[in-house]
This record gives C-alpha cells, structure tokens and sequence, in this order.
C-alpha cells in the first residue's frame, strides 16, 4: 500500500485557523474570520495579509494534512493528496470562487504559496549535460489576463528561484487589463517591495489579448533572448539553461521546454511524456507521438525533437529574430491560432523549431478558458481565417472544407502579413508539409496518401492496490451501484452486502481510482460539489476520480476537498453525499477483501 501514514491531532485539522495555513497568523496575532477571508480572497483592506509576504509558503501544511501519497511516477517526491480539505465556509467559498474565475482551485494554490519544489521530471541522461557558461541572457515575458495572484507570484517566483541570475536579464510582466483589484494594488506593493529591480510591470490601458499582449512585453524587453510563459507555470530544475544553449547555437533556432502538467484540481506537478506538435484541419493545435524517424541515437532522451508545430505559450527565442521574422499578426485578438502561424512562419521562412526534452516547465491545464473576448467575438476563428489567407496557399480549403461556413467569412487586412511573407522570402504550405510534417494526413482536395509511423507506447492499465467491498461501519451495508450499471454510469447507494457478488467489489489502483465491478469509477462532479457521487467511465487523469482513505477511516476526494458520507444513517434510503470531513461514524468507510 503506497500510502505512508502521518500523524496529525484532531484539534489542528478541525481548527479553522489553522486550516487556511501558517501564514494567517500575522504578527503573532491570529486574524479575525473576516481578515483571513478578506486576505485569502485578495480584498482585503490595508493591513496584515498574507499574499504580500515574499515567503509565504504554507510549509505547515504537512501537519494539517494526513494524507502523503508516494507518487511512482515521481519517485521519492510526495504529494498531498489532503491539500484542498475544506474545513470551512471560507474555504468552500474560496474553492468555489477559483473554480469560477480561474477554472482551477485556488484554495489549493493559496495554500501552496510563491514557492514549492518541484519534482525533477528529467530523464536521468540530463543530468549529465552541462552547459557553457557564456550563455545569452533572457527577458522573460509573462502576459496575464485576471490571473489568480497566488499562481502568478508562483511562477515568478519559480523562475527566480531556479534560474541563475546572471541569465535573467529581467521578467516582464504585462497585466492585459485585469479586472481584479489584488493585481493592481498589491502586485504593485509586492514587486517594489519584494522583488528585484529586474521584474517589471507593464499595464496595457485597454484589453489587447495574449497575441498583442506579447509583442508589448517583447518591445519593453532589453535581453538578447526572449522567454515566454504562461502565468501560472511552474519552472523546473536546470529549465533555462537547454534552451539558451540551443538559441546560441543558431539565433534563427526557436526552442520549447516540455510541457508538465500541473493538475487544475489538486495543483499536482507531474512528468509529461515527451511528444511533439502538430495540428489538424480543423487548424487546432494537437501533441503527436514522436514518430520512430525523429528518434534513435544515443542521445535520443536528451536530443532536441523537431517540432512542425509549438502549443504557443512557452518558448525561447533570439529577440532580434523575434523582430525579424515579423513578431506576430498584430490583427490576431485576444486569445488562439498565433501558435500555428508562428510555427509555420518560423519553419516555411528559414528557421527551426525543436522541443528541448532536457528543459521541463509545468503549465496549469484547465478544462475550460475562465475568460471570454470582450464582444464574445470567436477570435480563434478570427485568428485562423488570417493564418489561413496568409500561410496556408491551396491547402486552406482543406480548413474550409471543414468549415464551409467560414468561406465568404471577413478577417480583416492581411496585406501587411502577405508582405511579409514575400519580404522572407518563405517557402510554400506544400513544401512545409512535405518536408517538415510529412505524417500530416491529406484528405480531399489536395489528397495524399500514407500511412505515418509512431511508436507505440501502449495504454498503461494501473496497478491494483487493493480489492474489495466498500464497508460502511456504523450501517453495517456496502457501496454499490444504484440500478443496473452501463456505461453511462448512475449514483451509487448503501445495500445489504453479498459477499458472493462480484458487482460489488471495488478497485482501489494506484491512481487513487475506486473501480466498480471492473467497469466504472468513482466520480464527483468538480463543479457541483453538492451533487452526489457518481459512476462514470474512468478517464484516468485523476481530480474527480482521485480518493484516498486517511484516518478515522475517512473515504476522502481530493478533487473536492470533501469525505464521502451515508445521508441518513438511520434511515433505509442509503443515499450518500459528500460532506465536510468530522470524522463522525456516518463517514467510516473499508474496504475489504
Ligand atoms: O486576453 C488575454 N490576455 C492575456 O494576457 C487572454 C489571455 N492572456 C494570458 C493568460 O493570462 C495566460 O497567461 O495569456 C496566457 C495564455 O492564456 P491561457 O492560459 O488562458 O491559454 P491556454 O493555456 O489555454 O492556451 C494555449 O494556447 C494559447 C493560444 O492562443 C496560447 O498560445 C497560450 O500561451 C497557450 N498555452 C500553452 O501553450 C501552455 C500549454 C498548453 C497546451 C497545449
Ligand atoms: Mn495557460
């Protein structure tokens, strides 16, 4: 069993002070409900708050917490799976909040403060690399739209703390002209008083978007080369270094770190496999394995991967090429497509476009953009149909077979970009497709066939840690599905237990998943944390289908930050629900074999 018991008394997990992290406490007084709320939410009033502590970092929250998990994937590193518990309304509310304006949690990035190590996701090979001292320094530029505070200051202050600061020339903030309050105030107060001279803010007095937003923060930066990212990444160990070497090298070579991934719902860092970019007709951006023909060598885990395309938000490039090459199409708005066009700019123009397997950066993947453009425009159509006209000659009608509709559809001016592209001198969307992505699959029109070449890696079934039925104590009854299980899944609910029955054994595998009857998972809903749990298919990445047993017998879900209850333990229905966790009997669960 992969879960190491700690310690924990009662009294300080129940302690709603305690429960919102070290840090509320200020200056020896512990603050009022209202002020650690009010501190928590960034609204508060002057005064003691911990979001302008450069240290903050809830680096007691292990005592709070009873849950470590050791993750295989990350060997030694462990992660708790306990840090979203919801002790109380404030921290619901705080949950909730960040769900709706940042489609991730917030309690959990509070609690983890401006600073966390990571684990180091490397193949090992990396390690043995090193690299010339004399390399270029970087701006980097970081855009944000309504960032939450915490995540931000996270990944600046990921960045100082693990980039050698004679390589950062500087970090370029440019707040996109955030509606929230704490971004302004407080991030002003923060940067002057906390952070080196190097980190600027640039305010946009009108909402630009990400695309514009980028090529401001470019012309502020005074660096040889420029870095961005995302506003809520997380820089890995040693991130910077591969790919200012890579940029030194050759000055028209564009470089990308692999993307980690840090979960929106339990803000978990974990390793990525190494893909590549690519894209479908549909001009969206997708991750393709690696095919066999980009691989081999003794190098192959350290080696730069050719990459048709990039996903947009992180990448390092020559500053001077940046401007040459003709930044980005400033008609792009707000969000989407400026990844594609630059990819096939940088290839079809003279350059190249590698993901450098020995530079990590963990990037906050949500399930839905919390923000939308200002006049509820579809810029990513918008921003295709340009890319299109520009860059993809005869092939655009395989987008607009796609997208008939888009045919007669206006996108603007392009004649500057169409300029450009003759300026470069760049090669055709044909040769680009023959020679830099040739795996790309052609139908219609233009058609072509082949079959690509990938290498296989197979799905990985996880490993079973324990089997059983789910033993409800103070009823003396089991979980099991409600109906007749399908695939759709259904609710689940407290019935007489047979032990004879194979519909009601439970999984319990190492990706904390509770597998009924070999078929469905255990789901709670992340956004209606009052609706109770449910079957659904397993989807394998964790959040709403994460549970961990912890003390008192508690069956906690981590994605909700709450413990699985029998409603109404004394009455026949056997409905369950989740709850606050008390540790009551109605919230006593085993599993056994
Ligand atoms: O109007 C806006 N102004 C901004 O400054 C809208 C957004 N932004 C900021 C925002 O705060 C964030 O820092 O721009 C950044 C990107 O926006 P996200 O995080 O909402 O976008 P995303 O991660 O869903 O989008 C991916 O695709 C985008 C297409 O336009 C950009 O290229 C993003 O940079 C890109 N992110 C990544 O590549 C990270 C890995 C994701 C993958 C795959
Ligand atoms: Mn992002």
């Amino acid at each position: 069993f992969a879960l190491t018991r700690r310690r924990s008394s009662p009294a300080l997990e129940l302690d709603s002070a305690r429960g919102l992290g070290p840090r509320a406490v200020a200056g020896g007084k512990m603050l009022q409900p209202e002020a650690q709320k009010a501190a928590f939410l960034g609204c508060g009033r002057r005064g003691p708050s911990h979001i302008l502590d450069p240290q903050f970092k809830a680096n007691k929250i292990d005592d709070m917490i009873d849950n470590q998990i050791e993750d295989p994937e990350k060997g030694q590193q462990k992660f708790s799976s306990e840090l979203g518990m919801i002790f109380n309304e404030h921290d619901q509310e705080l949950r909730d909040l960040g769900y709706q304006k940042h489609a991730f949690n917030m309690l959990i990035s509070n609690r983890l403060g401006y600073h966390r190590d990571v684990p180091d996701t490397r193949n090992a090979a990396c390690e043995e690399k090193s690299y010339p001292t004399d390399l270029p320094v970087a701006s980097v530029v970081i855009c944000f739209y309504n960032e939450a505070f915490s995540a931000l200051l996270r990944t600046v202050h990921s960045v100082l703390d693990r980039t050698p600061a004679y390589l950062l020339h500087e970090i370029i903030l440019v707040d996109d002209d955030s509606d929230f309050d704490d971004l302004k105030g407080e991030l002003d107060e923060y940067v002057q008083k906390y952070l080196p001279a190097k980190i600027k803010v640039i305010r946009n007095p009108r909402r630009e978007g990400l695309i514009r937003g980028r090529m401001i923060g470019a012309a502020h930066a005074t660096g040889e080369v420029l870095v961005f990212l995302d506003s809520h990444c997380e820089v890995n160990v040693m991130w910077l270094q591969p790919l200012l070497a890579a940029v030194r090298g050759d000055p028209h070579t564009v470089v990308c770190p692999v993307i980690d991934i840090i979960s929106a719902d339990t803000l978990a860092y974990s390793s990525s496999p190494v893909v590549r970019g690519g894209f479908n007709w549909g001009l969206h951006f997708k991750w393709d394995l690696v095919p066999l023909s980009e691989l081999g060598g003794a190098d192959s885990a350290t080696a730069p991967i050719k990459s048709p395309t990039m996903a947009g938000g992180l990448f390092a490039m020559n500053r001077q090429y940046f401007n040459e090459l003709g930044q980005y199409d400033s008609g792009m708005d707000i969000w989407g497509g400026e990844n594609l066009e630059i990819s096939f700019r940088i290839w079809m123009c003279g350059g190249k476009l590698f993901i450098i397997p020995c530079s990590r950066v963990g990037h906050i993947f949500r399930k839905r953009r919390p923000y939308g453009s200002p006049e509820g425009q579809d810029t990513m159509t918008h921003n295709s149909l340009r890319l299109a006209h520009v860059w993809l000659d005869e092939y655009k009608e395989q987008y607009f077979s796609l997208r008939p509709d888009l045919k007669t559809k206006s996108y603007g001016n392009i004649s500057e970009r169409v300029e450009l592209r003759k300026k470069l001198g760049c090669q055709s969307f044909k040769w680009y497709l023959d020679n830099i992505y040739p795996e790309m699959q052609i139908p219609g029109p233009n058609a072509k066939a082949q079959q690509p070449i990938f290498v296989n890696r197979g799905p990985k079934r996880p490993r079973v840690l324990q089997r059983g039925r789910l033993y409800h104590f103070q009823t003396n009854k089991c979980l099991v599905a409600q109906g007749r299980p399908s695939q759709k899944g259904g609710l689940v609910v407290l019935k007489t237990c047979n032990y004879g029955d194979p519909a009601q054994v439970w999984i319990y595998n190492e990706e904390h998943e509770l597998v009924l009857n070999n078929l469905l998972c255990l789901d709670m809903s992340e956004t209606r944390s009052s609706d109770p749990p449910r079957l659904m298919k397993c989807h394998g990445s964790g959040g709403s289908q994460q549970w961990t047993f912890g003390k008192n017998n508690r069956l906690y879900q981590v994605s909700v930050g709450q413990c699985l209850k029998v409603v109404d333990p004394l009455g026949q229905k056997g409905s369950v629900a989740m709850a606050i966790c008390d540790g009551s009997s109605s919230q006593q669960w085993h599993l056994e074999g």
